[in-house]
């Protein structure tokens, strides 16, 4: 991979190839100035359809996570003429990936240091480079588990959404965020299905659902999305044996603030989901080639899963 990636080249040609069904549109810009273009794959219809969200590669050095996006766009045009399965998601949904969010740190991932995670955006007199863009979306912003020391890992940025990438992420979701159904964003690594919230330990359990039907109906979803996540789980393993488990950020990772995740959830987007994809820690984000392909076709099950279920509903 050069200066500008490959995958400006397999969008445009994936999008010519099958032309019938992928378009390729322009989300927004990166602070270094880079086009992040999404592919909306979808089969021409007269009633509306809702829509599947994923993107990938929030996070620089997760390579594993870009390479998904890929595939899954890759499964879904190989198989929705033949596989009856696949085929009734494209006749009744659409889906819009984004395979490449951070652009600007995928990059400099790849030219100059493998262990980057933010973004590129200069920060102190150009003396501190990169917010932490799972961090600066407008939800409980800076609030915990992130930081405002522009040196930390986990910037949360100046303020909320100041940064271009999740700006073009928030508006164009928000934009759409009526017919929205569910939202994918995908990670590594750790064997993960999270759920909402990473902000909060919202146990079912608290005083103030009682009085309060919004709650509520929050609630509800949020076992509700643990239950079509756990089948998810069960969907993965089955393919080649791994274990992924199931819950939200606060309660099964870690707390966490300004997540697209928790995000998407709170502008009323009913499923919203973030992938750690393998490993467990043993080669971590230096995932070997070899486990390409087996993690994305594991991943895929549990995708279809969701979507089998979220369809349904
Ligand atoms: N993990 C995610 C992170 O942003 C996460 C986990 C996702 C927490 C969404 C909360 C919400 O820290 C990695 N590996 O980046
Ligand atoms: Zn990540």
């Amino acid at each position: 991979m050069g200066e500008e990636p490959d995958i400006y080249l397999w969008m445009s040609q994936i999008s010519e190839k099958h032309a019938e069904v992928v378009t390729q549109h322009l989300l927004g810009m990166t602070f270094e100035k880079r086009p992040m273009y999404y592919l909306k794959i979808s089969q021409p219809s007269d009633n509306p359809k809702k829509i599947i969200w994923m993107d990938c590669g929030i996070h620089a050095r997760e390579w594993i996570a870009p390479a998904f996006c890929q595939w899954f766009v890759k499964e879904i045009l190989q198989n929705y003429k033949d596989n009856p399965r696949i085929n009734r998601f494209l006749r009744n949904l659409d889906f819009y990936v984004l395979p490449v969010l951070n652009i600007d740190g995928y990059i400099y991932s790849w030219t100059t240091d493998r262990l980057w995670r933010k973004s590129r955006s200069s920060h102190n007199n150009g003396t501190c480079f990169g917010s932490d863009l799972n961090r600066n979306f407008n939800v409980s912003w800076c609030s915990i588990g992130a930081s405002k020391n522009c040196q930390d890992l986990t910037f949360c940025g100046t303020e909320p959404v100041s940064e271009p990438e999740t700006k073009a992420v928030s508006s164009f979701v928000e934009s759409k965020k009526e017919d929205i159904l569910c939202f994918l964003t995908i990670h590594s690594y750790g064997q993960l299905i999270l759920t909402p919230y990473g902000y909060t330990k919202n146990k079912p359990s608290n005083h103030k659902e009682l009085v309060s039907p919004q709650i509520d109906e929050r609630k509800r979803n949020l076992l509700e999305e643990i239950q079509v996540g756990q089948k998810a789980a069960n969907a993965l393993k089955a393919k080649h044996g791994t274990n992924y488990r199931v819950g939200s950020s606060a309660d099964i990772l870690y707390p966490t603030s300004g997540s697209s995740r928790d995000w998407a959830r709170d502008i009323g987007i009913p499923y919203s989901y973030t992938f750690e994809l393998r490993d467990n820690g043993t080669e971590g984000f230096l995932l070997h080639e070899t486990q390409i392909q087996p993690t994305c076709e594991e991943a895929m099950e549990a995708v279809l899963s969701i979507l089998d279920d979220v369809y349904a509903k």
